[in-house]
C-alpha cells in the first residue's frame, strides 16, 4: 500500500539487540499528545470491528502480533491497508472511517488516542458521516 493523504504509515525505531525493542514518543512519531491506550485481542474472526469515524479523536494503530486488515474512507477515497509488524503503525485522523477486517485469533492490536474515551465522538451512521465529511470540505 502505497502512502498518500488518506493512507498515513509511522514508522517506529526497532532496536535488536537482543529481542527486538520498539519504541514511540511524542511529538518525535506520535503526532499528538497521547490521552488514552487501548487494545484489541481476543477478537472474534468472523466478526469485523470499527465502523465508524471520530469527529476529534485522532489516533495510530499498531498490529503487535499477527496481522490486520484495515479499510479507510475520507469520504472521498477508500483504501486498504494491512498491518503486520509492531513498528509500522497507521496514521488514524479524525473524520476517517476505519473498519477492521479479518482478524486472526492471534491479532493484538494496540491503539494510541489522543482523546479520552467519549461515546459521543463516534460517528457510526456511514450517511451521516458522508454528510458531516462532504459539509466539512
Ligand atoms: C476505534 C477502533 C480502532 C470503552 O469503554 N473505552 C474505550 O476507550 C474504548 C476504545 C472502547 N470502550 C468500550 C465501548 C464498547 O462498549 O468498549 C466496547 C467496544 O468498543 P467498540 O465497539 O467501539 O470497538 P471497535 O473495535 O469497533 O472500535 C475500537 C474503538 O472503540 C474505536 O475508537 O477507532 O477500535
Amino acid at each position: 500500500m502505497r502512502e498518500n493523504e488518506l493512507v498515513r504509515f509511522i514508522y517506529l525505531p526497532k532496536i535488536t539487540d537482543d529481542g527486538s525493542l520498539v519504541f514511540a514518543q511524542t511529538p518525535d512519531h506520535i503526532p499528538f499528545p497521547i490521552n488514552r491506550i487501548y487494545s484489541i485481542f481476543d477478537a472474534d474472526p468472523k466478526f469485523p470491528r470499527g465502523f465508524h469515524a471520530h469527529k476529534k479523536t485522532q489516533q495510530v494503530l499498531f498490529c503487535l502480533n499477527s496481522d490486520i486488515k484495515i479499510i479507510v474512507d475520507d469520504g472521498k477515497k477508500r483504501a486498504t491497508v494491512f498491518l503486520d509488524k509492531p513498528e509500522h503503525g497507521l496514521f488514524l485522523d479524525k473524520m476517517v472511517w476505519h473498519e477492521m477486517h479479518d482478524f486472526k485469533k492471534k491479532t493484538i492490536l494496540l491503539v494510541l488516542a489522543s482523546n479520552l474515551y467519549d461515546p459521543d465522538d463516534y460517528i457510526r451512521d456511514y450517511k451521516e458521516f458522508l454528510g458531516l465529511s462532504k459539509a466539512s470540505g
